[in-house]
């Protein structure tokens, strides 16, 4: 059984849509991020930096235990141990998956993210962090949309973890002020993959498993 160490956010919701993809069993620990339980001395020994997700497998690689930090790390993981199709062995299909992941995990991610704390939590008012980072956001829900006019899912013809890492943004599409109907693309994309049960089921985590 996989233990699963996260919260209600964008990068803790990869990991439990990811486990409901692959259907491995798995526990949740809750890491209450508002109350900086992320800085116990026993969390850190698991993930260093102090920031949720992170995993630990008992059935690691050799039989021994793993543990494991940082989302796209962890989704590498659980694809390559599950032989999901999530990530695929054909090298042309595996690239595919791994750009759009890593745009993600060095855009998508980081820049949405800012957007949110100028926009939603900064103590004060700063105009120009604001618009640089609802702008870079908006840039990346242009890439977005074109790369999704061409093809169904963002790597390709199929589900990827590239997906599974971009969606639980996106769907906190309200926090940084973007309009869907705007990007038609994402739309259709995002309303595909919000009817499927390991999705929904992933979301809730972990608040109403
Ligand atoms: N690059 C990391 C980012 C993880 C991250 O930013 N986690 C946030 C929640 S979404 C967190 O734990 N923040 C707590 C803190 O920074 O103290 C990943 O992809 O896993």
């Amino acid at each position: 059984m996989i233990d699963l160490y996260t919260w209600g956010t964008p990068n803790g919701r990869k990991v439990s849509i990811m486990l409901e993809e692959v259907g491995l069993p798995y526990t949740v620990h809750k890491v209450n991020i508002g109350e900086e339980e992320q800085f116990a001395p026993e969390f850190i020994k698991i993930s260093p930096w102090s920031k949720i997700p992170a995993i630990v497998d008992p059935d690691g690689p050799g039989g021994e235990p793993i543990s494991l930090m940082e989302s796209g790390a962890i989704l590498i993981y659980l694809a390559e141990k599950t032989e999901s199709s999530l990530l695929p062995t054909e090298p042309r299909a595996r690239y595919s998956v791994l750009q759009w992941l890593m745009l993600q995990i060095g855009g998508v991610g980081p820049l949405f993210g800012q957007a949110h704390h100028f926009l939603k939590f900064a103590k004060h008012d700063v105009p120009y962090g604001k618009a640089r980072y609802k702008g870079e956001t908006l840039r990346l829900y242009g890439v977005l949309d074109v790369r999704l006019e061409e093809s169904a899912f963002l790597a390709g013809d199929d589900l990827s973890i590239a997906d599974i890492a971009t969606y639980p943004w996106v769907a906190r599409h309200e926090w940084h002020q973007a309009d869907l109907d705007e990007y038609p693309s994402v739309k259709r994309w995002f309303n595909v993959l919000t009817m499927r049960p390991t999705f929904e089921a992933g979301m809730k985590v972990p608040f109403l498993n």
